[in-house]
C-alpha cells in the first residue's frame, strides 16, 4: 500500500494542465525538470519564464523528510510556529544516532538506550503534528523514502543534503535546512533559485565490473565538488532507460558531492519495476498514465544542447570502475591507473576496511552484486585481507538479503553486519585504534571521504568506489588490485581471478519485512506532550535570536581567515558531536574546530584580539560574545560544501559571529545561514582575501540601505593604522533582506502565524 496515495493522484491530476501551460508560456519544448518545477509553482507564485540561476522563486513541495540529527533543530523550530499538524506530509528517521562498534543487534540496543531522550522527543512531537515516525533501525532516511514516498513527478525537500537520493524514482528532491523544511511544514511557501540545467547523456550498457556508481564518480571527476552548483542535472538516453532504479539513486545521491541542487531521472520501466516490487503498483499505474509528462519533450532528447546550459555525455559501455579520494569525493582514478596514482602520491596501499552499504548504496542489487564476489571468494579459496562491514540501508532490504541467504554468505568470509542506520558513513564508527591517528587506507561505498569524516583520524584515506570493487578491494587488501586484469594468490598458493560480478536488479521472490519500523502519528495530537528538560544536556528549546540593530556593524573582530577546504564536517563536526544537534548552546563548542587557520596553519587555534593570546575557536568567540562584541569569519571557495546541517549557520548566530565573508559559498549553507539572520557575504574580487590580516578591525557598511543586487562595504582596518575598503557582494532579496532585519526569518514565521 501506498503511502499519501490522494496526495499523488492529485499531483497527477494537475501535472498535465500545469505543463502545458508553462510550455505555452515559454514557447518550447520542455526538460523534465522544468516540468516538475512549473507543476509545482506554489499557488500565489505567477508563472513566467523564470531566470535560470537568478530568479527567486516559491514552490510548493509535496513532502517532506528529516531524519534524527537534523530533525531536532526542524522540529524545535517547528514548535514556535504555532500550528496544529505539518502541512504537508512530512516523515522522521533515525538514523544518525547509532554507533557502529560490534553489530547491529548490540549497537542499535546501545542507541536506544543512549540516545532515549531525543528519540522521546522525536516520537512525541512527530505523534503531536501529524508526521510519520520511522525507528531507530528501520534505515537510513533516503532508502526508506525510496521505499516508500518518493513518486515520478514529484517534489519534495528533506533535511539533508542526500535527500537527493529520490531522483532515481524521477523526483525534484532537494536537501535543505531545518528552516526550510519548517517553513513548508507551517503551510508557507518554499523558495528556490530557479536552476541552471545540466543534461548528461548516457549511451552504451553498463556491464562487468562497471557499476552506476561509476557514472557519478566520472561524472564528479569532469565537474569537481563545485560544479553542480545551482544546477539540476538530469540524465537521459538509452544508458539511462537501461539501469536500475536504485542505480538511479545512487547517481542521483552523489549529485549532493558535486553541489548540484539535485538529479533526476525520467520515469521508465525501471521505475514501474520498482515501484510495483515496493507495494505501489498503484503509484506506477498512475505514472503510467502520464509517462509523457514525466520525460523531457522529444526534442529535448535530440537537440540537449538547446535546452540544457551544459551537456556532458558518457559512453557507459567505455567506461571504467573507479575509485574517488582521498579527502575529496571529486578527485577521481580508473581502477586501471590507481598503480600509478598511489606511487605518485605516496598513498598507503594496504587496505585496512572495506565498507558497504549507506544511503548511496545498499540496494538489493549493491548486495546481492558484491554476494556475488563473496560467494566467489569462499569458492576460490580466497579470505578477505582487509576487515569488510555492511551497512544496509533499510530493515526492508536487511530482511530480505537475509531471508535470500546473502547474509551468510557475508558471515562466511568474516563480516561485520552493523545495524540499518548511516553508521562509519557519519563518523559514528568506533574504529579500534582510530585515536592513534595513523595514516591508512580504507575504501567504501559511500559519498563523502572528507578528512576525518569516518573515524575521526585525519590520516585515514578514504577512497569511494562501487560496493562490487569495494568488496573486490577488501578481499585483495590492496587498492592497487585490479579486479579486471589482475589475479590474487589464495589458500593453496594458486593464482586465481574474479569472474565479472553478477547481481539482481530485485529480489526474484519480492521483497518481505517483519517490522519495517514505521510508527503512524495519532488523529488528533492535540493532547500529546513534548517534553523537554530544562536541564537536559542534548536539547534545549529555542530563544528567538536578537533583531538587527538597524544601524551598519561597526568594530567587528577577526575571528578566524578559514584556509582552503571549509566543509560542513569542518564547520560543525559531526560522529562524536551528534549527540548535541538538539542543543545550540553544546554543540556550539565544536564551532569551526576543523577550520584551517590561514595565519598558523591550525586547527581550532585562533589569536583572541582581547588579551592576545591562542585558543579554541569556539572559546575565544564566547569571550568576544561575553565582551559584547561581534566577529567575523573569512572563507575560500565553496565554503560549507556538504552537508545540510544548519547547525552550521546557527552555531556563529547563537555565539555572536555576524558575517560570513568568502570567495564563494556552497547552496544550502548559503540559505542557511541567510535563515538564521546571518550576513553571507562574497568577495567582490576574490584576491581581496589576500587583504584580511590576522588583527583586523573590521566595519560592514551599507546596512542601512541594505537592497537586493547592490553591494555592501567592508572597511578592513588593520594593526598597522592602514586601511583598505573592499566591495563584497550579497545574494539577498527582499525577503531574505526581511530575515536579516528580524534576525531570522523564525521571528517573521512566528508573527505570520500568531497574527
Ligand atoms: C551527511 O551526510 O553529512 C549528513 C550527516 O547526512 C548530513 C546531515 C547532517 O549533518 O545531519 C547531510 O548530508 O545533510
Ligand atoms: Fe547517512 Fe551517510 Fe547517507 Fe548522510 S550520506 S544520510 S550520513 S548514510
Amino acid at each position: 500500500m501506498a503511502f499519501d496515495i490522494d496526495m499523488i493522484k492529485k499531483v497527477y491530476a494537475e501535472m498535465p494542465a500545469k505543463v502545458d501551460n508553462a510550455r505555452k508560456a515559454l514557447g518550447r519544448p520542455l526538460t523534465l525538470s522544468e516540468k516538475i518545477l512549473f507543476a509545482h509553482l506554489h499557488a500565489d507564485q505567477a508563472l513566467s519564464n523564470f531566470e535560470r540561476g537568478n530568479s527567486y522563486v516559491d514552490f510548493a513541495p509535496d513532502r517532506v523528510a528529516m531524519q534524527d540529527a537534523t530533525a531536532q533543530m526542524a522540529l524545535l523550530q517547528f514548535m514556535q510556529a504555532g500550528r496544529k499538524q505539518a502541512a504537508v506530509p512530512s516523515t522522521v528517521h533515525c538514523d544518525h544516532l547509532i554507533t557502529a562498534k560490534d553489530e547491529a543487534k548490540k549497537d542499535l540496543e546501545v542507541a536506544n538506550a543512549e540516545s532515549k531522550e531525543v528519540y522521546d522527543f522525536l516520537a512525541s512531537v512527530s505523534n503531536k503534528y501529524g508526521i510519520g515516525f520511522w525507528k531507530p533501525g528501520a534505515g537510513i532516511i533516503h532508502q526508506v523514502v525510496l521505499e516508500n514516498y518518493a513518486f515520478p513527478g514529484g517534489m519534495m525537500i528533506g533535511t539533508d543534503s542526500h535527500t537527493v537520493n529520490a531522483g532515481g524514482l524521477g523526483m525534484i528532491a532537494v536537501g535543505v535546512g531545518g528552516a526550510d523544511a519548517c517553513d513548508v511544514m507551517a503551510g508557507l511557501p518554499w523558495e528556490l533559485k530557479w536552476p541552471k540545467l545540466i543534461g548528461v547523456k548516457l549511451t552504451g550498457k553498463l556491464s562487468g565490473w562497471t557499476a552506476p556508481k561509476d557514472v557519478i564518480l566520472k561524472v564528479a571527476g569532469i565537474l569537481t565538488v563545485k560544479g553542480g552548483t545551482g544546477a539540476i542535472v538530469e540524465y537521459f538516453g538509452e544508458g539511462a532507460v537501461a539501469m536500475s532504479c536504485t542505480g538511479k539513486g545512487t547517481i542521483c545521491n552523489m549529485g549532493a558531492e558535486i553541489g548540484a541542487t539535485t538529479s533526476t531521472f525520467g520515469y521508465d520501466d525501471s521505475m514501474s519495476r520498482y515501484l510495483k516490487a515496493t507495494g505501489r503498483e498503484e503509484v506506477a499505474n498512475l505514472a503510467d498514465g502520464i509517462r509523457a509528462y514525466l520525460n523531457a519533450d522529444a526534442e529535448v532528447y535530440e537537440s540537449p544542447e538547446k535546452y540544457f546550459d551544459q551537456v556532458i555525455e558518457i559512453n557507459l559501455s567505455e567506461l571504467e570502475p573507479h575509485l574517488n579520494g582521498p579527502f575529496t569525493p571529486d578527485l577521481a582514478t580508473p581502477i586501471s591507473k590507481m598503480k600509478e596514482a598511489a606511487a605518485a602520491n605516496g598513498w598507503p596501499t594496504k587496505v585496512e576496511v572495506g565498507l558497504i552499504g549507506s544511503c548511496t548504496n545498499s540496494s538489493y542489487e549493491d548486495i546481492s552484486r558484491a554476494v556475488s564476489l563473496a560467494r566467489q571468494a569462499a569458492e576460490k579459496g580466497l579470505k578477505p585481507k582487509a576487515e569488510y562491514t555492511i551497512t544496509p540501508g533499510s530493515e526492508q532490504v536487511r530482511y530480505t538479503i537475509e531471508r535470500d541467504g546473502f547474509l551468510e554468505v557475508f558471515d562466511k568470509i568474516g563480516a561485520t553486519v552493523f545495524a540499518n542506520a548511516c553508521g562509519p558513513c557519519i563518523g559514528m564508527w568506533d574504529r579500534v585504534g582510530a585515536e592513534k591517528q595513523e595514516r591508512n587506507t580504507i575504501v567504501h561505498s559511500f559519498n563523502r571521504n572528507f578528512a576525518k569524516r569516518a573515524d575521526g583520524n585525519p590520516n585515514t584515506m578514504a577512497f569511494v568506489a562501487s560496493p562490487e570493487l569495494v568488496t573486490a578491494l577488501a578481499i585483495a587488501g590492496d587498492l592497487t588490485f585490479n579486479p579486471l586484469t589482475d589475479t590474487l594468490t589464495n589458500e593453496n598458493g594458486e593464482q586465481v581471478k574474479f569472474d565479472e560480478p553478477t547481481g539482481m536488479e530485485l529480489p526474484p521472490r519480492g521483497f518481505a519485512v517483519e517490522d519495517a519500523g514505521y510508527q503512524a502519528p495519532a488523529e488528533d495530537g492535540s493532547n500529546v506532550n513534548v517534553q523537554v528538560e530544562p536541564t537536559s544536556k542534548r536539547l534545549q528549546l529555542l530563544d528567538p535570536f536578537a533583531a538587527w540593530e538597524g544601524t551598519d556593524l561597526k568594530g567587528l573582530k577577526l575571528l578566524i581567515k578559514a584556509k582552503g577546504k571549509c566543509t560542513t564536517d569542518h564547520i560543525s563536526m559531526a560522529g562524536p558531536w551528534l549527540k548535541f544537534r538538539g542543543h545550540l548552546d553544546n554543540i556550539s563548542n565544536n564551532m569551526l574546530i576543523g577550520a584551517v587557520n590561514f595565519f598558523n596553519e591550525k586547527t581550532d587555534n585562533v589569536k583572541n584580539q582581547l588579551t592576545g593570546e591562542y585558543g579554541p575557536v569556539p572559546a575565544t568567540q564566547r569571550a568576544y560574545k561575553a565582551a559584547g562584541i561581534g566577529s567575523i569569519v573569512v572563507g575560500d571557495e565553496n565554503y560549507g560544501e556538504g552537508s545540510s546541517r544548519e547547525h552550521a549557520a546557527m552555531e556563529p548566530r547563537h555565539l555572536g559571529v555576524r558575517a560570513i565573508l568568502v570567495k564563494s559559498f556552497a547552496r544550502i549553507h548559503e540559505t542557511n545561514l541567510k535563515k538564521q539572520g546571518m550576513l553571507a557575504l562574497t568577495f567582490n574580487d576574490k584576491s581581496d582575501y589576500d587583504k584580511i590580516q590576522e588583527d583586523d578591525v573590521i566595519n560592514i557598511e551599507g546596512l542601512t540601505s541594505f537592497a537586493p543586487e547592490t553591494p555592501l562595504t567592508i572597511v578592513l582596518q588593520h594593526k598597522d593604522g592602514s586601511e583598505d575598503k573592499i566591495v563584497v557582494n550579497h545574494t539577498y532579496n527582499a525577503q531574505q533582506i526581511e530575515w536579516f532585519k528580524a534576525g531570522g526569518a523564525l521571528n517573521i514565521i512566528r508573527k505570520q502565524v500568531a497574527g
